[in-house]
C-alpha cells in the first residue's frame, strides 16, 4: 500500500534495521525501543489491524509466532522470557495501521500492561 510506513520498510523504500526476512514476514528493530530487545515482526501482506485478518491469514499469523521464537533465540531472550504483543486499534495504542507483532525482551515486565 502506497502510503503505509511498514509497506515502505518492507519494500526497501524506507530505511529499516531489518533482522529477518522471508517470503511472508519481515522483522526489523523498533525505532523507539521499549526494551533492550524490541523487534517488530510484520507480515508482508498489508493487513491494517488484527481484526482485519481473515481465516486465510491464520497460517501467516502462526508463522509470525515461529519467527518470534527464532528471533528470541537469536537475540538471547528465549531463556530469560519475552513478550509478543499486538495493539489492535487506536484505543489499544496502535499507531501504525499495518499489522505487526512486538517482540520484547531483555528486562522484567509487569502484568497487566499499562
Ligand atoms: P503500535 O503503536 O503498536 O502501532 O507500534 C508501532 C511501532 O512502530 C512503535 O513501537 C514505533 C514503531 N515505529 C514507528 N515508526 C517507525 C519507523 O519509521 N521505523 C521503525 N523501525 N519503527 C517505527
Amino acid at each position: 500500500m502506497d502510503d503505509c510506513l511498514f509497506c515502505g520498510i518492507i519494500e526497501g523504500k524506507i530505511k529499516g534495521d531489518i533482522v529477518y526476512r522471508n517470503d511472508n514476514v519481515v522483522a526489523f528493530k523498533d525505532v523507539s525501543p521499549k526494551a533492550p530487545v524490541h523487534i517488530l515482526i510484520v507480515p508482508r501482506k498489508h493487513i491494517a489491524t488484527l481484526l482485519d485478518a481473515t481465516v486465510e491469514d491464520h497460517k501467516l499469523i502462526g508463522e509470525v509466532f515461529g519467527v518470534a521464537n527464532r528471533l528470541a533465540e537469536e537475540h538471547g531472550i528465549a531463556k530469560s522470557g519475552f513478550r509478543v504483543a499486538v495493539n489492535c486499534g487506536a484505543g489499544a495504542g496502535q499507531s501504525v495501521f499495518h499489522l505487526h507483532f512486538h517482540l520484547l525482551g531483555g528486562r522484567a515486565f509487569s502484568w497487566p500492561p499499562g
